[in-house]
């Protein structure tokens, strides 16, 4: 199984030891394409191709090509929300995982999106449960 992992990059990194924690465990169930976006190495100021129309390409032929997607959405993101977006379209199985943060409330074009299924947690063990219910569907 592939699996299209989404988490902020520009957009801020203060939850990547979070996404690093969820591509570790989704690697049990198949391949994470986007490992990098768990990688504490990367920094929302550093580089991880030629140029930005490389990695939008490279990230938007993953997409097309895996069987599920599951993104972190606590830190919002326009890169993650234009994932989403293009992940409805083509009609990818899509679970969203935000802690629900004062303040914050998750976007409406998100949390109202038929194609996509957001589920609010608040420890890593919830978040697995979660995912592991949404791996093991019957599509
Ligand atoms: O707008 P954001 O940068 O927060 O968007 C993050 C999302 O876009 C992630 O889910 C990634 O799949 C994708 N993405 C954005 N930048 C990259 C990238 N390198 N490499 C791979 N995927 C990316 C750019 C590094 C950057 C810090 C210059």
């Amino acid at each position: 199984m592939k699996i299209y992992f989404a988490g902020s990059i520009r957009a801020g990194r203060d939850d990547a030891a979070i996404y690093e924690t969820i591509i570790t465990w989704l690697r049990s169930y198949g391949e994470v394409l986007t490992e990098h976006v768990g990688d504490p190495a990367l920094s929302a100021a550093g580089d991880d191709g030629p140029d930005d129309r490389y990695i939008h390409d490279r990230d938007m032929a993953w997409l097309a090509s895996c069987d599920l997607v599951v993104a972190e959405v606590t830190t919002p993101s326009l890169g993650v929300g234009y994932e989403l977006g293009w992940a409805t379209a083509l009609a990818k199985p899509v679970l969203c995982l935000y802690r629900p943060l004062f303040g914050r409330p998750l976007s409406a074009m998100i949390g109202g999106s038929p194609g996509i299924q957001t589920a609010a947690y608040s420890s890593m063990d919830e978040a697995k449960r979660i995912m592991e219910e949404f791996i093991k569907k019957d599509r």
